[in-house]
């Protein structure tokens, strides 16, 4: 039986296990995929005692993805480029390989649910500048936006991860969110925002051109208050159950050695469990 698993604090909200144990049984592999909550402060002697041992590999969520960076031995040129890790792989000879398939998640999430979107038409904006958010701007710059436009309450730090984009970055305050959001050919909400009931951001989508994609890692609810208002403005959405699924795809396969089986609706799962 081949175990791999997901290891955030907390851990109960994850998704994950509902999907890659959908796709295990679908597949007809023998495997099971668990969460596992490690102490907060402890991720590095949690990974540790996992070398050489039973578990092929982990997806690593908040608060762990740096810390899963650092235990690692060597790490995938796009994890070293967010500066964190959302897959560990235990190798046989007891050393640990680092990867981020968040990338591939928020880009495979457009492709799905905003057919022709082209990250080179315009301008993409992120709001936050938080590890996601850096991942996210790290993504949009390999897929070849002209510009990154990062949006944040602290203004110092917009300028740290637009600063990491090189000319392709661009720094806001949040009350200049009007000026960052003309023109844009993409808006990502990469705050945690929408994670807390209520929780709402300071940004109106009206500044927005009427093509732009407007895009909410948020998952719970799978429609917040910020992809209410993109749609109710007209705008395409993409939503973050959507970028879940397809950062689990590659994980999937580094862990059990195919891709996943196209014949489980996941997606249906995952709504299900998310309405209980
Ligand atoms: O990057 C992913 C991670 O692999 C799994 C996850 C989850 O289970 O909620 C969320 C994201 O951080």
């Amino acid at each position: 039986t081949v175990v791999a698993g997901v290891a955030g604090n907390p851990v109960r909200h994850s998704l994950s296990p509902v999907l890659h144990n959908a796709w295990l049984e679908a597949a007809g592999l023998d495997g099971v995929y668990v969460a596992f909550c490690p102490p907060a402060d402890n991720f590095e002697r949690f990974a540790n005692g996992l070398r050489g041992g039973a578990i092929r590999g982990l997806n690593v969520t908040l608060p762990f993805k740096e810390a899963a960076l650092a235990v690692s031995d060597r790490a995938t040129p796009r994890a070293e480029t967010a500066e964190a890790a959302n897959l560990l792989l235990f190798e046989a000879d007891g050393t640990i390989t680092a990867d981020n398939t968040d990338g591939l998640g928020l880009l495979g999430a457009f492709a799905h649910q905003a057919p022709g979107f082209d990250a080179r038409s315009g301008p993409v904006v992120i709001l936050g500048a938080g590890g996601a958010a850096r991942g996210a701007a790290a993504a949009f710059k390999e897929a070849g936006a002209p510009q990154v436009r990062i949006v944040n309450r602290t203004l110092a730090k917009a300028e740290f991860v637009a600063g990491a984009l090189g000319v392709v970055g661009r720094a806001y305050a949040l009350d200049a969110s009007d000026e960052a959001l003309s023109g844009a050919a993409a808006v990502v909400n990469a705050t945690s925002a929408g994670l807390t009931n209520g929780g709402r951001l300071d940004v109106s989508l009206k500044a927005t051109p009427e093509a732009a994609v407007i895009m909410d890692m948020v998952y719970q609810p799978l429609i917040t208050p910020f992809l209410a208002e993109a749609q109710a403005l007209g705008r395409r959405t993409v939503d973050g159950l959507e970028m879940l699924i397809r950062q689990a795809a590659p994980s999937f396969e580094a862990f059990f050695g195919r891709p996943p089986p196209e014949s489980a609706d996941v997606r249906s799962l995952a709504l299900r469990a998310l309405e209980q």
